[in-house]
């Protein structure tokens, strides 16, 4: 059984307690790896690496960062078949999907901030009244980057990259249950040419090691990915030593489908964005909101293209929902469809665990559910579930269809479906949430701003709005 370490000034090392967590596969439910579960020296020690290697990193140019960011990407690129299977093992997740969306992204998002710090302006001049401002965006120092386990080279990498490229150094915790490919990173941030203890990947549970990063006091930000629970427990850490925080949480996602929409590609898109990853994206849509006219005609067509959906191996090509990501979990989204059914909803396919025969046998698998008769208030339709299970909601008016869109806790996506422009975009004014797709899903452009209203999180992400986050602006005002 592999055991991994902690990356720590450019070196592999064993956490000091020497203590491990169990590293689950989840499509066959066997322990195949142990992972550092370090404490707060361990972090200690990482900081005090990434402290002393930030008097260098800070002033090398942007275009040397850039280079050594390319050079990551061209690492990560070149063993991209690998790492999808690494990612695919932790997750659970389909291959095909690790190879053609999990593992790109992280190339892309070292590529894309890579580039986007030599567009970024981090001196500028304003004069007049008898004096010159010169406004400065320095490098914080170290910061904190924590994130889950859904997207997990994904999501880390869209937190590191940014924060490297605006001249910090990091202090990075991927999840305990996927801590493979950011094991893996280590190797290709050397090889990379990145100098020692820029980057500190330690690993653990929450509660001892993510604790030890956002309490440790010389942590000047963190940029975190996770539950709404967690970031609260964060924010009461971090607050009080005025750590900057950008917060991305959970979600309850509106889908809402107008008559006058094109059927067959919303049916299409619908479908990804119900069930893609087991329905394990933060952005999928888990309420589809459904005007009347079209209910029925939905109701049945997506009903019977959901049917034909395959849960299986991950490593079968024709799988398209491969194992949730732990046993727990798998029993906390089957308990949301039993709750479902006590508040009055009608389960109109799935709803169960599938067996999955051959080396899959011991694996969290479900199948994807959709259930309706459910009131827009009750606790299905309010909590996030995190999994395979949408419901379904019919509406009357554009009225109504926001007023029910806009009625959780969460305000991280939605998505609009109308053939009318205007309407859509009315609508799209009207939602509480960070990003609205108006007649797609899931379409980004990595310059956009990228976060959650009310209890989906605090700040936001992508282009420039994450190498602000990542500096502090000072301004030198000089009489003239
Ligand atoms: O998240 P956690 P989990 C949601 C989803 C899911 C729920 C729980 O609803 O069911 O969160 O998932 C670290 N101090 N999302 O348990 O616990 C933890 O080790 C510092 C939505 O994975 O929030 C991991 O690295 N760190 C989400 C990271 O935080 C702590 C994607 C996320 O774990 C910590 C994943 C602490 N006290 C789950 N406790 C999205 N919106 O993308 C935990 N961590």
């Amino acid at each position: 059984m592999e055991t991994l370490a902690n990356y720590i000034n450019g070196e592999f090392t064993a956490p000091s307690s020497r203590n491990y967590l169990d590293v689950f596969e989840p499509a066959t439910g066997q322990i195949y790896a142990q992972t550092p579960d370090s404490n707060s020296a361990d972090v200690d020690t990482a900081v005090q690496a990434a402290a002393h290697a930030f008097g260098a990193w800070s002033t090398f140019s942007a275009n040397d960062r850039s280079k050594i960011l390319h050079a990551i990407a061209d690492g990560i690129e070149k063993r991209l078949d690998e790492f999808a299977e690494f990612e695919s093992r932790d997750t659970g997740k389909p291959l095909a999907l690790a190879k053609s969306v999990d593992i790109p992204r992280a190339v892309t998002n070292f590529r894309f901030f890579a580039d986007h710090i030599l567009e970024f302006e981090t001196e500028s001049i304003l004069g007049g009244n008898g004096s010159k401002n010169k406004i400065v965006q320095k490098p914080l120092g170290v910061v904190g980057c924590i994130s889950p386990w859904n997207l997990p080279l994904y999501l880390f990498s869209w937190k590191i990259a940014p924060a490297l490229a605006a001249g910090n150094c990091v202090v990075g915790k991927p999840s305990e249950l996927t801590p493979y490919t950011a094991f893996k990173l280590g190797t290709i941030c050397t090889e990379a040419g990145l100098p020692k203890g820029v980057l500190n990947i330690v690993h653990g549970s929450g509660q001892n090691t993510g604790s030890a990063i956002t309490s440790h006091s010389e942590i000047k930000a963190i940029s975190f990915t996770g539950g709404t629970k967690t970031g609260e427990t964060i924010s009461r850490t971090a607050a009080p030593q005025f750590k900057k925080l950008s917060l991305e949480l959970g979600g309850k996602n509106p889908n809402i489908i107008f008559a006058d929409c094109d059927f067959d590609t919303m049916l299409a898109t619908t479908i990804k964005s119900s069930f893609s990853n087991q329905g394990e994206i933060c952005l999928c849509g888990s309420r589809i909101l459904v005007e009347d006219s079209i209910y029925e005609r939905f109701r049945d067509a997506f009903v019977e293209k959901t049917n034909s959906l395959i849960v299986g191996d991950p490593n079968e090509n024709n799988t398209d929902l491969g194992a949730l990501i732990s046993k727990g979990h798998l029993e906390k989204v089957l308990g949301y469809v039993a709750l479902a059914e006590k508040e009055g909803g009608t389960v109109l396919t799935g709803g169960e665990k599938t067996l999955v025969n051959g080396r899959c046998a011991g694996g969290y698998f479900m199948e994807p559910t959709i259930i309706d008769g459910l009131s827009a208030d009750c606790r299905t339709n309010q909590e996030e579930i995190f999994g395979p299970v949408v419901t379904l909601i019919p509406f009357s008016s554009e009225a109504e269809a926001v007023t029910i869109a806009n009625s959780t806790q969460y305000g991280l996506a939605a998505t609009v479906w109308s053939g009318a422009p205007e309407k859509a975009n009315r609508v799209a004014e009207q939602i509480d949430a960070g990003i609205v797709w108006i007649n797609c899903w899931m379409v980004r452009d990595l310059r956009t701003p990228f976060g959650g209203m009310k209890n989906s999180g605090l700040g936001r992400e992508g282009g420039d709005e994450a190498l602000r986050f990542f500096a502090e602006p000072k301004n030198v005002c000089t009489a003239e």
